[in-house]
């Protein structure tokens, strides 16, 4: 799904991660490359414009946080504005204590009909009752289309094949369930004899059904034109959500942004497949991460921010010295240990998969619980010089920590090791060692 708009932005970004230093320059060469992609993606010119020239704007203009690189900086404004063109979290919050209606809007063939079946089994399976109103009376076929989806989960649909009225079809469907459910959607037509008819019969039906929600339905691989029709829908009657659908095809995604963009509403429901149940309640936090391929960049973000280590001198110096303490040694187990969480998240990162392995990494950071149990039932004394631990004491420590003897023995040699590897390369290898597990 929106291979080209991830590919166009993953390589931005890695190209971005990939240079030596962050300047205005690289800067500006990355805008370049976004405008470049998101174009590409049948984002509307305009709007790419807009957004990078935000995300280009800010990223000059604003401080790195303390302990963000410039570069997470850039990845992260960037994630934040996309996020925000896609109107925001949140989704569609229905009350069960309410009577909802729902009006959904689109050209034909967008989907209305097949997202109102899909919405009606998403809701029923939530609790909700749900009624579904026939309103096409354009489209022959309409209603036994719309009866066929709705009958696979069971919800009643409120149809009359006699009246040629649409808005009182609409008007009626909505009284007539009023009493019994408390989510009632309005299938409409996508087709008018004229194009202007369309919009104005809209318009009618939205004035006489006032809905609680008017759901503007977009075709996902219609490109460019998205804009322009999201508008004029949201000038005939204010859009109050839209649901993109196709996402599973040849859609490039930019479809989603524009209409998203053209009408200030938020995308609630994704179509991924011709199948009932391929609906998805959509967040932009999760389908922006998606197409920078991160999995989840705000966990990226906050493991970079924890895997900042803090050098601790005196400690530095302690060990330097040869004079290292177990509260030393824990200190920097648990450094390499958020290292190794850091290098889990950008496994995620194309170009660093693969780079560590993951199981190795979960025995580490379980040993390194142990040792912590283990130190922390260790008098002072005990800790500051842990050649004095003889054999009793090491049973105590063992019981006091619920731990095996061969843990607390396995914790003492590798003090042991660490202890005579640092005397050996007179700290030089220690101090390597921080650098490697800090700046880079
Ligand atoms: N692959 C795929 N096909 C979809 C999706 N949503 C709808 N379709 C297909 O798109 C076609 C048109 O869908 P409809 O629901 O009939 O569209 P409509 O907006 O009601 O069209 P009109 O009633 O003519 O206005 C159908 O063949 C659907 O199966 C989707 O998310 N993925
Ligand atoms: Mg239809």
């Amino acid at each position: 799904m929106l291979d080209s708009l991830r590919d166009g932005l993953q390589a931005a970004v890695r190209k971005l991660v990939g240079s030596t230093t962050v300047d205005e320059k690289t800067v500006k060469e990355f805008i370049r490359d976004l405008q470049r992609t998101l174009i590409q993606a049948d984002v509307n010119v305009k709007m790419a414009l807009e957004v990078t020239e935000r995300v280009e704007k800010r990223v000059l203009q604003e401080k790195p946080a303390p302990g963000i690189t410039r570069k997470d900086q850039v990845v992260s404004v960037l994630y934040e504005e996309l996020a925000k063109l896609l109107g925001g979290e949140g989704g569609m919050s229905l009350n069960k204590g309410k009577n909802t209606a729902v009006v959904m809007l689109g050209v034909q063939g967008s989907g209305k009909t097949t997202v109102t079946g899909k919405m009606a089994r998403y809701y029923s399976k939530k609790g909700f009752k749900v009624g579904v109103v026939a309103a096409d009376t354009f489209r022959p076929g309409a209603v036994v289309q719309l009866k066929t989806l709705a009958s696979s989960s069971g919800v009643e649909v409120y149809s009359d094949e006699r009246e040629k009225d649409s808005v009182k079809i609409a008007k009626a469907g909505r009284k007539f369930f009023e009493p019994s459910k408390n989510l009632v959607i309005i299938d409409t037509a996508g087709r008018h004899k004229e194009e202007k008819g369309l919009l104005q019969e809209m318009k009618e039906i939205v004035g006489a059904v006032k809905p609680d929600v008017t759901l503007l339905v977009i075709d996902g691989t219609i490109g460019q034109q998205c804009y322009n029709q999201a508008l004029a829908f949201h000038q005939a009657a204010p859009v109050g959500g839209i649901v993109v659908t196709k996402l599973d095809g040849a859609a490039k995604g930019g479809g989603a942004l524009a209409a998203a963009a053209a009408t200030g509403a938020k995308v609630v429901f994704i179509g991924t497949g011709e199948r009932i149940d391929d609906l998805e309640e959509f967040a932009p936090s999760r389908f922006v991460g998606r197409l920078l391929g991160m999995g989840d960049l705000r966990a990226l973000m906050e493991m970079v921010r924890m895997s900042e280590v803090e050098v601790d001198e005196k400690a530095a110096q302690r060990v330097m010295s040869g004079k290292m303490t177990m509260d030393d040694l824990l200190a920097q187990f648990e450094q390499m240990n958020k290292f190794g969480s850091l290098k889990k998240v950008l496994e995620h990162i194309p170009g660093f998969a693969g780079a560590m392995n993951p199981q190795e990494l979960e025995k580490a950071e379980g040993r390194v619980k142990v040792y912590k149990s283990i130190i922390q039932s260790m008098t002072g004394a005990e800790k500051a010089d842990p050649e004095r631990i003889n054999s009793s004491r090491l049973k105590r420590i063992a019981r006091g920590s619920g731990r095996s003897e061969r843990d607390v023995r396995e914790l003492l040699s590798r003090y042991k090791q660490m202890k005579s590897l640092v005397k050996a390369s007179k700290g030089r290898e220690f101090r390597q060692m921080m650098r490697r597990a800090g700046a880079e």
